[in-house]
């Protein structure tokens, strides 16, 4: 008897996988792998099962004769213990990220003879329906909401990027990165305050106000799947915060993020350049525990931003109002820096992981972004915002073709690094 084997990520058994084991069951005994949440997250979607669910799911379809756990995305374990003859997949892996899984199979398969069978990939209404279902619970509040705490249990170190329209939040949501034989996408978002005002050509000071910043959240929302941490700069009076936290607990946001300042709040990256008021730690802290003390799940988080190092108020104090502000309810800190040198921020995190092995630890490396993620984990970071990348990277580029047409009176020059109209148009789902 032959061996087949094949790899499933799916929440849901639909048409396509069972036509796959159909198919299967004419080349020998099939093997199916279930692919472990950890790599799932890293290339395809957010798993709406849990994994023992998901492996009870593929042990009961007749036709598959074992199930095994596939740890990574590759197959060289798999193919490795296995040797199986055949390896089964649909053929939409003929294209797209998915093409560097086909090829790793395909390089270990040929060092011993073993082959691949490509199933055409079943497209019809019970399939998108099935595909609707697994959408549905990654993209509804109640599900993304509780998002971003499953995804620090999971994720050695929480990727996000900055958002601040439909348009980016596609970027977040879409891309998907192949280096080094491994696949690779960012696993949140960031509401930046920075760019969600500087898209607006308004400055970072508040101006811009929460029922416009939520309608950048709606905008994100609509087009995305993948858990949104709020920047909510100082969270305002505390009057207003808890009124915050509410509405984007409702709107299945995982996480705000308050920073320690008060008054007129100014961009952290000025530092002492320009005036800026720390808040005290007791008022601070009321802050933290009025917005603990209206939620209504247990869900959301509340980080609580610390803003001693930018402020040049020196590390005992940020360790200080770091543990003052876990006492007082924060799920999460986050600790700033606006040196170029990480040395500061990586100190900051030995110290506090010495009193604190479990409350997450935040940061955003726009000035310090030499240091690497495995660095960053290593010191005990849990999660990484690249907070304003997207914005730096469209606005001289958006700036230049302007220039360009201005300078040649026609649009051609500019044309060959543009975008062509039919890629923008296929990042958008067609309903
Ligand atoms: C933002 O992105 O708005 C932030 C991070 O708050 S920083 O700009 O570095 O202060
Ligand atoms: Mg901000």
């Amino acid at each position: 008897m032959k061996k087949v084997y094949t790899c499933f990520c799916t929440d849901i058994i639909h048409e396509g996988h069972l036509n796959i084991i159909r198919e299967a069951q004419k080349y020998g005994s099939l093997t199916v792998g279930v692919l472990s949440d950890e790599a799932m997250v890293r290339f395809n979607r957010f798993p709406g099962v849990s994994f023992e669910e998901r492996m009870e799911m593929v042990r009961s379809i007749d036709g598959v004769s074992e199930v095994i756990v596939q740890k990574e995305i590759m197959y060289d374990a798999v193919i490795g213990k296995l040797h199986p003859d055949y390896v089964i997949h649909g053929d939409n892996w003929k294209q797209g990220p998915m093409k560097a899984i086909r090829d790793n199979v395909e390089k270990l398969l040929s060092a011993y003879g073993g082959e691949i069978i490509d199933v055409p990939y079943t497209y019809n209404e019970n399939v998108k329906r099935a595909d609707m279902r697994m959408k549905e619970k990654l993209s509804m509040p109640e599900y993304r909401r509780r998002r971003l705490r499953q995804l620090l249990k999971l994720c050695p170190i929480v990727r996000t990027i900055e958002v601040h329209s439909g348009l980016t939040g596609l970027i977040a949501e879409k891309t998907i990165v192949e280096h080094n034989g491994e696949l690779d996408q960012f696993d949140a978002m960031w509401v930046s305050s920075l760019c969600d005002s500087t898209a607006k050509g308004k400055p970072d000071i508040e101006l811009v106000d929460m029922t416009s910043r939520f309608r950048t959240i709606d905008d994100i929302m609509e087009v995305t799947t993948k858990p949104v941490i709020f920047d909510g700069d100082t969270g305002g009076l505390t009057e207003h915060f808890v009124y915050t936290v509410r509405s984007l607990e409702r709107m299945g946001v995982s996480a705000i993020i308050i920073e320690d300042k008060t008054g007129l709040k100014k961009n952290s990256l000025f530092g002492t350049e320009v005036e800026q008021t720390q808040d005290s730690i007791e008022h601070f802290c009321e802050k933290i525990a009025a917005g603990k003390s209206v939620q209504l799940t247990d869900e959301f988080m509340i980080i609580a931003r610390i803003e001693s190092l930018i402020l040049e108020q020196g590390m005992d104090d940020a360790l200080n109002r770091a543990h003052a502000y876990v006492k007082a309810g924060a799920d999460g800190i986050m600790i700033h820096s606006r040196k170029k040198d990480p040395s500061e921020i990586l100190e900051f995190c030995d110290l506090f992981r010495k009193d604190d092995a479990a409350t997450p630890i935040v940061v955003v490396p726009s000035s310090f972004n030499s240091v690497t993620e495995a660095e960053l984990a290593e010191h005990g970071v849990n999660i990484v915002i690249y907070a304003n990348q997207l914005t730096r990277s469209a606005f001289p580029a958006m700036e230049q073709t302007a220039k360009d047409i201005l300078k040649y009176h026609r649009a051609q020059e500019v044309d060959e690094r543009l975008m062509p109209i039919k890629d923008i148009i296929s990042l958008i789902e067609e309903l």
